[in-house]
């Protein structure tokens, strides 16, 4: 199976957390496009999806999923996202979509959070993918030196405005041994918006999907 079918195998298992009736949080990319598609076809009514990004509330809104703003929530039963990187703890590097803020605020509400993945995510450290981070613009040369003080080279990403205004990072050269720690250090520097590391509220479910199937971490 190549990366798309593997995609489409954990978007499809991923149905099997919604209950219906209830309001899903829904993350962004193309996983997370292939569990949307998976849940218009699977027959199972929900109430509607709290989203995380633009680009996935226009595809819930096509497959005839109503969708919620956060505040119109105070809860949620599960969250599904995918993730650039995850290791064996469920701690994840998102952000490659560039609406990791939203997803954030999005997974906050979630009692559990339900990654979604192919094999090729599965890392033993977290960091070589180039981390994301959603900054205010004005920040991003005193950010740029912080990050070369670990050793990492951040570049701006070219042509990406957020949804909420904001600019990316991209960060290579780090390897992040302590998640936690790294994610809780990185959020108060000023002009971080948010630290494209997930640990603080990580995976508590992985379905990855490789050759054998869908294998479930949790
Ligand atoms: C999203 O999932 C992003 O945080 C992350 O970058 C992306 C992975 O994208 P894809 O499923 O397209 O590999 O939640």
């Amino acid at each position: 199976m190549n990366q798309d079918q593997l995609k489409q195998l954990v978007g499809r298992a991923a149905v099997d957390y919604v209950t219906p009736g209830q309001i899903v949080g829904v993350g962004t990319g193309s996983t997370v496009d292939c569990f949307i598609d998976a849940l218009a076809a699977s027959g199972v009514k929900v109430a509607g999806a709290v989203s995380s990004s633009e680009r996935s509330t226009q595809r819930l809104l096509k497959a005839g999923i109503p969708v919620l703003d956060a505040a119109e929530v105070t809860g949620l039963t599960v969250y599904i996202d995918g993730a650039d990187e995850i290791d064996g703890h469920g701690f994840m590097v998102k952000g490659g979509g560039a609406a990791l803020t939203r997803e954030k605020i999005v997974a906050d509400l979630a009692t559990k959070f339900v990654c979604i993945a192919d094999e090729s995510k599965l890392v033993p450290v977290l960091g070589k993918f180039p981390l994301p981070v959603e900054i205010i613009p004005m920040a991003a040369a005193q950010l740029t030196r912080r990050f070369a003080k670990l050793g990492g080279v951040a570049t701006v990403r070219a042509g990406v405005v957020t949804d909420n205004g904001g600019h990316i990072l991209d960060v290579t050269g780090l390897s992040i041994a302590d998640p936690l720690a790294f994610e809780a250090e990185v959020s108060q520097w000023p002009g971080v918006v948010t630290v494209g590391v997930f640990a603080r509220n990580k995976a508590q479910v992985c379905l990855l999907g490789g050759t054998g199937g869908v294998k479930t971490l949790t």
